[in-house]
């Protein structure tokens, strides 16, 4: 990996931990849909897992670091520069019901700014990373690494936009459709795939032109956001464009150039 800091791999190394988890209970989730309780205790169950199995690696790692996490929430720590945002399982709705399409999620700020982020795609084994200043990665299934550069489409009737919708007691749904609906007509196709996380990393690596979803959580963004602006795209929050979307956790990123009209069809 000779573009990871040793920051960076001792978070990849933090993922692949709670990859582990993920990957054995993954396989029993099937047995468990037949079930009349169905699988959401055994998930969670899969979930504080994968987070205890990371924490526990990035304390023993980066001692004093300070967290912030999906299952445990806040955790203070000695240095206060450092603080892990992380999601164990991005895409849990997936994971419950067998499609293999999530991901773990691990993002670090210093000084109050996002500074690296790394997204683990197990079911693909791609591991996304960057760090700021540094670029955005992938390291494939194959072991191959190689940069990502976001391209630089400017016209949105070739794009394809991902998001997210609002689920069951979630604000927003009227809102959201008459995005969906302007943005449909004027896009090349919408992916709604269920991981933010991941949505933000394939933006990174062009197999996305754009996202926006509104509603989430620091830890569904906090390292893509990191990877997509590495890749050079635009991250923003949407309706103030502040640079920083993690406090409303409305967000909107792609390429540069596909930004302004992108934007319009958001408001
Ligand atoms: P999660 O899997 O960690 O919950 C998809 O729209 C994004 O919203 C995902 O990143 C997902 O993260 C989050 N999300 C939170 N609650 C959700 C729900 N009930 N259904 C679907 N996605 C949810
Ligand atoms: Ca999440």
């Amino acid at each position: 990996m000779p573009n990871a800091s040793p920051l960076v791999t001792v978070m990849m190394a933090a993922a692949r931990k709670g990859a582990r988890v993920l990957a054995r209970d993954f396989g029993e989730v099937e047995n468990l849909q037949v079930s009349r309780k169905g699988p959401a205790d055994f998930v969670t169950a899969a979930d504080k897992m994968s987070e205890e199995k990371i924490f526990e690696s990035l304390r023993h790692d980066r001692p004093g670091y300070g967290y912030l996490m999906e299952e445990r929430g806040e955790v203070g720590g000695s240095d206060k520069t450092h603080r892990f945002i992380i999601d164990p399982l991005d895409g849990t709705l997936n994971f419950m019901h067998g499609n293999p399409h999530f991901s773990i999620s691990i993002g670090v700020e210093r000084d109050g700014e996002l500074h690296a982020g790394v997204i683990y795609d197990l079911m693909r084994d791609e591991m996304f990373f960057a760090e700021t200043g540094h670029g955005a990665f992938l390291l494939d299934s194959r072991g191959i690494e190689k940069r990502l550069r976001v391209p630089n489409r400017s016209d949105i009737t070739e794009c394809i936009i991902a998001t997210g919708t609002p689920w069951l007691g979630k604000p927003g749904h009227a809102k959201f459709l008459k995005e969906l609906h302007k943005v449909m007509a004027h896009s090349a196709g919408i992916r709604r795939f269920g991981s933010a996380a991941l949505d933000l990393a394939w933006v990174a690596a062009g197999r996305f032109d754009g996202f926006w979803e509104r509603g989430l959580q620091p830890w569904d963004i906090a390292a893509g956001i990191v990877i997509a602006r590495e890749a050079g795209a635009i991250v923003q929050e949407l309706d103030t464009e502040n640079p920083n979307p993690m406090g409303s956790g409305d967000i909107i990123c792609s390429g540069k150039a596909l930004l302004p009209e992108f934007m319009q069809h958001l408001t």
